[in-house]
Order: structure tokens, then C-alpha cells, then sequence
């Protein structure tokens, strides 16, 4: 693992309903996240990404467009600068909708780029299927090209990943438009109750030979906080019952880290205004630990 660290704080709301991503960062700031990583004697700095947020009603399934693509394209610019520096960019949510710039930063420089997607939900709804208008719902699909065209060619190129190259994990809540989808691309995907069929070791064992045959030699790693169970993250605005256990999670994330292929990583959806006494911060920091 690259022993220098870039902790890309993204303080953007607006692909949710709920305003208060935006205090992710110095939620998990707050919780010694820096602190914790210098013990480790790695090199860590950390930037902020300008961001544009100006709400608006234009286009009711896609909410705060305007901001979602300007913003996107300055995470992009930002997350591919660090990675051309030679450090690993850990970035700090935000709600899920900055993952379409932070994708598109990363996938710029590894053209065969692995997604792992842990997250309750897909994000592979369109402006066709959403079921709220809201665009941190979206960010999977926009990823691997379907969507609105001004999203999906964020930073100038599209798609920045193969549906081939994408698993996603802990699933359980999925719009009917995102279950055709996953069908139509055939998307590796393992829900909770695979979690609890088959235990985590076997599937990560599996998804590492998967990301070896594809000759995926690069992978980049999407936390959704609210892929853990509603009771041990108060802090989201989207929970789901039956979710994944701290256990399953960090060794999730400790295996992936083995694989020494991880490229960069992002933990999105804390909103610290359903927290309580900042606990929700308090795992990401242990959870970012358990990868480092
Ligand atoms: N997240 N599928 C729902 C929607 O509105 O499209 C929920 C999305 C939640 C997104 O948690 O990142
Ligand atoms: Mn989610
Ligand atoms: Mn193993
Ligand atoms: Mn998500």
C-alpha cells in the first residue's frame, strides 16, 4: 500500500433529499480520522474540493443538476491530480452523487478500473427509473454509461467503467428499474442474505478471482455507510434493515487491501445531523483503520 495519503474532503448534499452530508468531513475530522492514519506513519495531508451547491427545482428527476455536474467535474479534476502525484486519495463524503467525479478521476489513469460498490442500494437507477428524483442514487449507472448524457460525460469521457468490472455488496433495497438493469448488464452483485448464505471470506475469495480473470489490476473502493445495519450508523439517510456487521465489513476491507490492487477510496452518505453524540464517524474512522 502507498504510504502517502491524500484525504480529499467533499462536504456536497445535494444529490440527497436530506441536507447534511455536507458535514461528513468534519464529522469524521472531528473523530481523529488524521490522527489515527499519522500513528500509523503515513504521510497524510488533506485537501478540500471547491464545490458548486446552489439548490434548484428545475428538473424534478434530477435534482440539483447543475451542481451534481460542476462539482462532479472538480472532484474529478482533484482526485486525478492526487493519484498523477503519486499519493492514494481517501475521499471524505459527501453523499453517494460525488462518486461520479470520483470515478471519473481514478478510471482517467487505470483504463480497466475495478469498482467495488458496498452499499444497501445499487445506484443504478436514470432519470427514466428514479423513484425520487435524487441523484446519489444514480452514480453506478452513470459510471458505467447510462444516464443523462451531461452526467455520464463528466470530465470529458464516458463510460469510465465496464459493468464487467463492477460487484457490488450487501445489497437489499433495489428500485425495479435498477433490477432490470443489473439483469440487462449482468452486474456481479451479492445482497445481504448471500452475505449470510455463503459468509464474506468465500465471496471475497470470489471476487478476487473475478478481478484476475478480467486482468483488473486496479480497484477502487465505494463505502456506502449505510450498508452496515441501521443500528450501528444512526448517521444515514437512507437506512435499510439487515445489514452487514462491523466483522463482515472490516474484513471485507482488510481483504481487499491484501489483494494490493486498491487504488483509491471513498465513504459517503454520513449525515451527521441524524447522528447521535457523533458515534457514526467514530466507525468510519475504526473502519478506515481496519483498510490501512
Ligand atoms: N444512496 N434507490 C433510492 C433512490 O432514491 O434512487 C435510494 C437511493 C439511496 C442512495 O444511499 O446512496
Ligand atoms: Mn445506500
Ligand atoms: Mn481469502
Ligand atoms: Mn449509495
Amino acid at each position: 500500500m502507498n504510504k502517502k495519503i491524500s484525504v480529499v474532503h467533499v462536504p456536497f448534499t445535494l444529490g440527497s433529499h436530506r441536507r447534511g452530508c455536507d458535514l461528513g468531513p468534519k464529522a469524521i475530522k472531528y473523530a481523529g480520522l488524521m490522527e489515527s492514519l499519522q500513528r500509523k506513519n503515513y504521510d497524510v495531508s488533506e485537501k478540500e474540493v471547491g464545490l458548486v451547491q446552489v439548490e434548484d427545482a428545475q428538473n424534478p428527476v434530477l435534482k440539483n443538476l447543475s451542481s451534481v455536474i460542476e462539482t462532479g467535474n472538480r472532484i474529478a479534476k482533484d482526485v486525478d491530480q492526487v493519484i498523477k502525484s503519486g499519493t492514494f486519495p481517501l475521499i471524505i463524503g459527501g453523499d453517494h452523487s460525488i462518486a461520479i467525479g470520483t470515478i471519473a478521476g481514478v478510471a482517467k489513469n487505470y483504463s480497466n478500473l475495478g469498482v467495488i460498490w458496498v452499499d444497501a442500494h445499487g445506484d443504478l437507477n436514470t432519470e427514466q427509473t428514479t423513484p425520487s428524483g435524487n441523484i446519489h442514487g444514480m452514480p453506478l449507472a452513470i459510471n458505467i454509461g447510462i444516464g443523462d448524457e451531461r452526467l455520464t460525460s463528466i470530465y470529458h469521457f464516458a463510460p469510465k467503467i465496464k459493468p464487467e468490472n463492477v460487484v457490488i455488496i450487501g445489497v437489499r433495497d433495489l428500485d425495479p428499474g435498477e433490477i432490470a438493469l443489473l439483469n440487462e448488464k449482468n452486474i456481479t452483485c451479492y445482497s445481504n442474505c448471500d452475505v449470510e448464505e455463503h459468509g464474506i471470506a468465500r465471496i471475497m475469495d470470489d471476487l478476487q478471482r473475478k478481478f484476475e480473470e478480467n486482468g483488473v489490476d486496479y480497484i477502487h473502493l465505494s463505502v456506502d455507510l449505510d450498508v452496515l445495519e441501521p443500528y450501528l450508523v444512526k448517521g444515514v439517510g437512507t437506512p435499510v434493515q439487515g445489514g452487514l456487521t462491523y466483522r463482515e465489513t472490516a474484513y471485507l476491507l482488510k481483504e481487499v487491501c491484501k489483494w494490493n490492487k486498491l487504488v483509491s477510496a471513498e465513504f459517503v452518505e454520513l449525515n451527521p445531523l441524524l447522528d447521535e453524540r457523533n458515534v457514526t464517524a467514530e466507525i468510519v474512522v475504526s473502519l478506515i483503520n481496519e483498510l490501512f
